[in-house]
């Protein structure tokens, strides 16, 4: 994620790549479409959106459930997803890697599994100010049914992490702790590898969300020694409705499943039920097929371009619009962080977001507008919202360009 221009290939067209991504190739409102809210979600290049029409075109049926070809075709299709979600973040042990529906499922799923076996009155789960409203919430109910509280490691003025904080807040009472990879309000990476590490000093496990950083570099889960690790396909290339849950599997195998139905057991009786092996165990029902099918060839594309050129190109252009936005009379760009990612957030005096997100709008632009899902971050810095522009590596420098264009026909108008 930090990386310079000069560890780019030049033999890498980024404007051939932008060509694959037939969304982009559009007008909105009459002008030539600039998507900036890759955080909400990412598009999806023409080779992902082929493969899941071919899938649903040719191949679709139930899995591991048919002996029929093409059940078995469909199966192995679906299953050869997890060997590429294996290697793309270094999961040990295939079975390491769940199923989910997202990120948000992923986090509720080890709230509910691991919070409801293993957390107790008194018990404390740490978190940042800077998450995601799907890193908090499921810790809350389970919070109310179990009695463990939230503790919440606080950010300064930058975004960045207060980490003689978080050192004062671990303690015996820490049962969990649970943590942003990459902020998707502010775009703070935060050092998550010396978070896991002073925890695992006191057996205490670690769960990321990683939401925002899969898409936008490579990740290690071994290399970070996380015990849990949450991202969603649909802001890496991939289609909505997928996700994963990587978890290490000794942690794994001790939880009970989260929920039931076909797929997860061994065997049911009336008496009795077992459960499946991992990664079955926690994959309840006819899961999104078609969306797991196309996560691998969203992966495949990932690595076809080089998720460290991915990171590289991402670099350059947060750096081109952070100096360009910079230079813009009365914005403030919230979140400056030593060490950012893939997002800007940003305000203009004297105008609403929401109003600032509706001009840019009428101009082409999409950006988010708003919370982003992080509340307590807008309370942090005393704002309603900020406007946000999020980039992926196919955004190219005209596009900041026509951004930096629409917020000062914005401030224009409300001049
Ligand atoms: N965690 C982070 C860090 C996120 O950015 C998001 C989605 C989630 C969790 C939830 O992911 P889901 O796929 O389960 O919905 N973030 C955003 C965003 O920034 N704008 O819209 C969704």
């Amino acid at each position: 994620m930090n990386h310079t221009k000069t560890d780019i290939p030049s033999t890498i067209n980024w404007n051939e790549i932008r060509s694959q991504f037939p969304v982009l190739n559009q007008e909105v409102n009459g002008k030539r479409l600039v998507y900036l809210d890759n955080g909400a979600s990412s598009q999806m290049p023409q080779i992902v959106v082929d493969r899941i029409n071919a899938y649903h075109s040719h191949e679709h049926a139930n899995v591991h459930r048919g002996i029929h070809s093409l059940s078995q075709h469909a199966t192995d299709a679906f299953e050869s997803t997890r060997e590429k979600v294996q290697k793309l973040i270094n999961a040990r042990y295939l079975e390491e890697v769940i199923y989910t529906t997202g990120t948000t499922d992923s986090i509720n799923l080890v709230a509910s599994s691991y919070g409801r076996t293993y957390f107790k009155e008194g018990d404390e789960i740490l978190v940042t100010e800077m998450e995601h409203h799907a890193n908090i919430v499921p810790w809350q109910i389970i919070g109310e049914q179990t009695g463990a509280k939230l503790k919440v490691i606080p950010m300064d003025e930058n975004g960045e992490l207060i980490m003689e904080k978080f050192y004062e807040l671990l303690s015996a009472k820490t049962k969990f702790v649970s943590v942003i990879h990459v902020s998707n309000a502010l775009g703070t990476i935060n050092p998550v590898k010396e978070i896991i590490d002073a925890a695992h000093d006191r057996n205490i496990p670690v769960l990321v969300d990683g939401a925002q950083a899969v898409p936008h570099s490579t990740v290690d889960v071994q290399e970070l020694d996380a015990d849990f690790y949450a991202f969603s396909a649909h802001k890496m290339c991939g289609p909505t409705g997928f996700g994963i849950l990587y978890g290490k599997k000794e942690l794994l195998d001790a939880m009970p499943p989260y929920r039931g139905g076909g797929d997860m057991i061994d065997k049911v009786t009336f008496e009795k039920t077992t459960w499946n092996d991992l990664p079955h165990k926690f994959e309840a029902g006819t899961p999104p097929i078609a969306a797991g099918v196309g996560l691998g060839t969203a992966i495949d594309y990932l690595n076809s371009i080089g998720m460290d050129n991915i990171a590289g190109r991402e670099a350059e252009l947060i750096t081109y619009a952070t100096g360009k936005l910079s230079k813009i009379d009365g914005l403030r760009i919230v979140g400056t962080a030593h060490k950012k990612a893939s997002v800007i957030s940003f305000l203009l005096d004297g105008v609403h977001p929401t109003d600032a997100g509706t001009i840019l709008d009428k101009e082409g632009i999409a950006v988010r507008t708003g919370h982003h899902c992080a509340q307590p971050v807008m309370d942090h810095f005393n704002i309603p919202g900020t406007l946000r522009a999020s980039i992926s590596f196919y955004n190219n420098e005209d596009d900041i360009d026509r951004l930096v264009e629409g917020i000062e026909y914005t401030k224009e108008f409300f001049e």
